[in-house]
């Protein structure tokens, strides 16, 4: 069974970092509604707290800021860091200190578990043709992945080491609808991202867990078999979106990169200098 919408987050304080962002924005009230206290956080300004929530302003990279945000707190869900593919001076603060400092942080307050956000450019370099489970070798499409790769190695190391749990979350596209004919593929509704989220927080044992973010699209080049124990069970799907998607895109060039990768885009962005 998958999460109910009431369904009580067994951590009933939670972190919610990148509460800025795109998904944190949709999260945030989410999340408020299932647990006791939300504490959230980013690098930019957010809207002020409403009842049962804390705003923390603060950089990933900042040690003391970071393991002032974790202090009390039951669980994570991290979102923050960067987002896309950037040159690797601008990832590495956020996306490889701020990942370090934030398990750190989660060592030294007890944290025992979190939801961490990686992506599916750790593994965009497979191809379309392709499919694929999270038992394979990554294969990171850019910075961005490789960063989102080492988030995922240093979670299980916390694991194995302190026995934090951690579950990854290879998010797909997670937008209002999928844009074009790659995300028919990747696509994650809003929906089914809460679904997910709750799901990982709420499984009884996680230990270390890898799982893509994806709705149940009828193309798709990811096998979420192995994270069957977290009981996430998609509800929405991209196939309603399928024509609008195909009108746009009417012409694959097979040829391109982008039609060639599950990193689309990301394969060719680059180099930077
Ligand atoms: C991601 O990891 C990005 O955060 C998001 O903006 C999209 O680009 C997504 O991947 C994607 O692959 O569509």
């Amino acid at each position: 069974m998958s999460a109910s919408p009431t369904t009580p987050i067994s951590a009933s304080r939670l972190l919610l970092t990148g509460a800025a962002g795109a998904l944190g924005r949709q999260l945030r009230p989410r999340l408020r509604a299932r647990c006791s206290l939300l504490r959230v956080s980013d690098v930019a300004a957010m809207e002020v707290p409403g009842e049962g929530e804390e705003v923390v302003q603060a950089a990933l990279e900042d040690r003391a800021a970071v393991h002032a945000l974790v202090a009390g707190m039951d669980a994570v869900v991290h979102l923050g860091g960067v987002s896309t593919e950037q040159p690797f001076d601008a990832i590495l603060p956020a996306n490889i200190v701020g990942v370090y400092n934030l398990y750190e942080a989660a060592r030294l307050h007890q944290v025992r578990r979190i939801v961490f956000a990686s992506s599916n450019h750790v593994t965009g370099f497979y191809r379309q043709d392709q499919v694929i489970d999270a038992a394979m070798p990554v294969r990171p499409d850019g910075y961005y992945g490789l960063s989102k790769a080492f988030g995922e190695n240093l979670s299980r190391f916390y694991f194995d080491r302190y026995g934090i749990e951690t579950v990854c979350l290879r998010i797909g596209s997670s937008f209002p609808e999928p844009k074009d004919r790659r995300m028919l593929a990747t696509w994650l509704s809003y929906r089914d991202l809460e679904r997910l989220v709750v799901a990982s927080l709420t499984a009884p044992v996680v230990g270390h867990s890898i799982v893509y973010g994806m709705s149940d699209n009828a193309t798709s080049w990811w096998d979420n078999t192995s994270a069957r124990h977290l009981g996430y069970r998609p509800q929405d799907s991209s196939e309603p979106f399928r024509a609008g998607a195909e009108a746009r895109q009417p012409q694959l060039d097979l040829q391109d990169p982008t039609a060639i990768f599950q990193g689309g885009g990301y394969v060719r962005i680059g180099p930077f200098d």
